[in-house]
């Protein structure tokens, strides 16, 4: 019997991921946990500071929990506001689950990573699997801290972590939060509701994004995969699609031709620009069979139908 705890269920990712896993799963199996309810939640919620050991250690064994999804962390931008804050939630909270599941039966454990865990010391296109991380930011400083911390549980108490490195995810379902990548969902919020839209990153940032649908398929795929599949126990790169503002811009345009943009760099530029454009992803390939399926023109276009139902 599957019981699966979820730590930011309430964020962007979270948000779309517990639904899908409550379809696959059941609703009573899932229990969505985060610092505030949402409302209209629908499921079992319980309202948990990640970074509380006892209190998530009551919900794992009352609950005869089996996998945890940890998706709770502070994110790139948001990050540097405070990076020994942020240092402290993302690495106590990632303790507590991996902890709490080796000592409570919990069989596996998902953990995001992210392609801020790549410094500017790397070859930004195509980027490799292993290269020297240099991560510039603390939360990408603890993402790759956070890794090894994955490989480690498993290696010393055969712990089943498995994690991705997402790129950016653009998904119309939610609203990311303190993230470098943002701006290309945001985008598409102004272009629907007729706006002008000002770009916090100049217009030829290449950045790796990935659609939401992707990426909560490429999650599930990763946790399914037979574990004689998983071949890498810090993280998989995770590839989607490749752009920089101009060309989402242009995407856009040819549905909305009036859509106007600006370009106001501020301090995301400088961590934008020390992370990969482009992701090879050939172990994900390989090992569990992964393969995208949107790219800019076909997300767009989702993008904006949901939208503009949304806004209606
Ligand atoms: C961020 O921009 O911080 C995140 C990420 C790429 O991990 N979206």
């Amino acid at each position: 019997m599957i019981k699966i705890l979820i730590t930011g269920a309430g964020g962007q990712l979270g948000s779309v991921l517990t639904k899908e896993l409550q379809q696959k799963f059941g609703e009573q199996n899932v229990i969505a946990t985060d610092l505030f309810e949402k409302p209209n939640f629908i499921g079992h919620f319980e309202q948990l500071d990640a970074t509380n050991y006892k209190a998530m250690e009551k919900i794992v064994t009352k609950n005869k929990i089996t996998q945890i999804y940890h998706l709770a962390a502070i994110l790139s931008a948001k990050g540097e506001e405070n990076p020994l804050r942020t240092w402290d939630i993302n690495m106590k909270s990632l303790f507590n689950v991996l902890e709490i599941s080796r000592l409570n039966g919990v069989d596996k454990v998902f953990y995001p990573s992210s392609i801020a865990v790549f410094g500017d010391k790397i070859e930004r296109e195509n980027t490799p699997q292993n290269p020297n991380l240099t991560p510039t930011t603390v939360y990408g400083i603890s993402k790759s801290s956070g890794e090894n911390w994955g490989n480690y549980y498993f290696e010393k108490y055969g712990l089943d972590v498995r994690s991705l490195r997402y790129p950016g995810v653009i998904g119309y379902q939610s609203l990311p939060g303190g993230g470098t990548t943002d701006y290309a969902v945001d985008i598409y919020h102004k272009a629907v509701k007729k706006e002008k839209f000002s770009c916090f990153l100049e217009e030829d940032t290449i950045l790796p994004m990935i659609f939401m649908e992707d990426a909560i398929r490429a999650t599930l795929e990763l946790m399914d995969a037979p574990k004689e599949r998983i071949s890498i126990r810090t993280s998989y790169n995770l590839a989607g699609m490749s752009f920089n503002p101009k060309e989402i811009f242009e995407a856009i345009k040819k549905i909305y031709p009036d859509f106007e943009i600006s370009y106001k760099p501020d301090f995301r530029q400088k961590i934008a620009s020390s992370w990969p454009q482009s992701i090879n992803d050939t172990n994900a390939r390989v090992d569990w069979g992964w393969k995208p399926v949107y790219n800019l023109n076909t997300m767009s276009k989702i993008m904006i139908q949901k939208l503009e139902e949304k806004y209606k």
